[in-house]
């Protein structure tokens, strides 16, 4: 069916959503792509944009009705890749009611036309930030929730949306995959938010010094975009050797822990740059270390991470 039903990805212009849509197209999928632009670049679209079986929407996914002027304009859904969000923890912190409409309320919005609709399947982009700040590692879906206080809308949002696209009941079957670290081409780099990678390989490549919050000594779980990519397509039944997903919450990371020092150091290295860093004040709210548990999607989905962070940075470092 994958020739004639369409894809729809919201956030299609965004980092991960690009990527995802060239996928797709690669696959034979027909994409229509969402987007508003909050965060989302129409560079990213540039590679694909006028590929013949490409569509895009300037829309938000906050106003209803999307998906059914969707399916009345292109034809039955086989798939809906929600990606579309307010991205930025802090700005959730200063905005917590838009969060709250764009991060929760939208995916309750699409689930539900994506149900009347008749859509077999609903992929959705969840967070480690789901998780808030837990120390038992490494995180297993199940721990997520237990507490009550929350360390950003961000992960309130990520979190409750989640939880509704597993429990789809007679909607589409859905599938949320808490990312982790997510790096690779195409990430922002130019916020103090943005993703660490990406300022560290552009700071290596105009030939600054790599700045740390804090001691460095904090650790992330860095996963590379096209192993992303690959674990959004399973979910969505698009690769066929893969096996049947049932609806699920599911880690997407590497399963292992890199320290902000030793990213840095790597990094350094592959610019063949001296030891250059310098080291500022702690971010406030920062959480100390992150590393997922990926038993579950290896066993559910036979995924496994293919790119090695050195890799990954280097196709990094290439495209900046
Ligand atoms: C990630 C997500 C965020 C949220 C959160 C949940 C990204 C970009 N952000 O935030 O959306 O899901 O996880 O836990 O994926 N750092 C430096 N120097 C810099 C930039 C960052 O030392 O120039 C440190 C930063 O203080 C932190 C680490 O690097 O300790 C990773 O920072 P990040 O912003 O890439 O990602 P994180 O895990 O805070």
């Amino acid at each position: 069916t994958s020739a004639e039903a369409v894809c729809v990805v919201t956030g299609a212009a965004g980092f991960v959503g690009s990527h995802l849509c060239e996928r797709l197209l690669g696959l034979g999928c027909r994409v229509m792509g969402v987007d508003n632009f909050f965060s989302g670049r129409w560079e990213n679209l540039t590679p694909f944009r006028d590929h013949p079986r490409f569509s895009f929407l300037e829309r938000s996914v906050t106003e209803p009705g999307l998906l059914r002027e969707i399916a009345a304009e292109h034809g039955p859904l086989a798939c809906v890749f929600h990606l579309a969000a307010i991205v930025s923890v802090p700005y959730s912190v200063d905005h917590p009611e838009e969060t709250w409409a764009v991060n929760y309320q939208s995916t309750i919005g699409l689930l539900q036309e994506a149900g009347r609709l008749g859509c077999a399947r609903f992929v959705f982009a969840g967070s480690a930030a789901e998780y808030g700040d837990d120390a038992r590692l490494p995180l297993r879906e199940s721990y997520a929730g237990d507490q009550t206080s929350w360390l950003s809308p961000y992960g309130e949002a990520k979190y409750r949306s989640s939880r509704a696209v597993a429990a789809c009941g007679d909607g589409p079957r859905g599938v949320a995959l808490r990312c982790f670290n997510i790096f690779g081409p195409r990430q922002d780099p130019s916020s103090p938010y943005s993703g660490v990678i990406s300022r560290f390989a552009e700071m290596a490549v105009r030939g600054e010094a790599l700045t740390i919050f804090g001691d460095g000594h904090q650790s992330r779980d860095f996963v590379y975009v096209s192993d992303v990519v690959d674990a959004y397509c399973r979910a969505a039944g698009l690769v066929a050797s893969a096996p049947e997903v049932p609806a699920g919450i599911y880690n997407v990371g590497s399963g292992t822990r890199t320290t902000i020092l030793e990213l840095a150091r790597m990094i350094l290295s592959l610019t063949e740059r001296g030891e250059s860093i310098r080291f500022y004040a702690e971010r406030p709210g920062d959480i100390r270390h992150s590393v997922a548990c990926i038993d579950a999607i290896q066993a559910v989905m036979a995924w496994r991470p293919r790119v090695s962070l050195e890799e990954g940075l280097r196709e990094t470092l290439r495209w900046m």
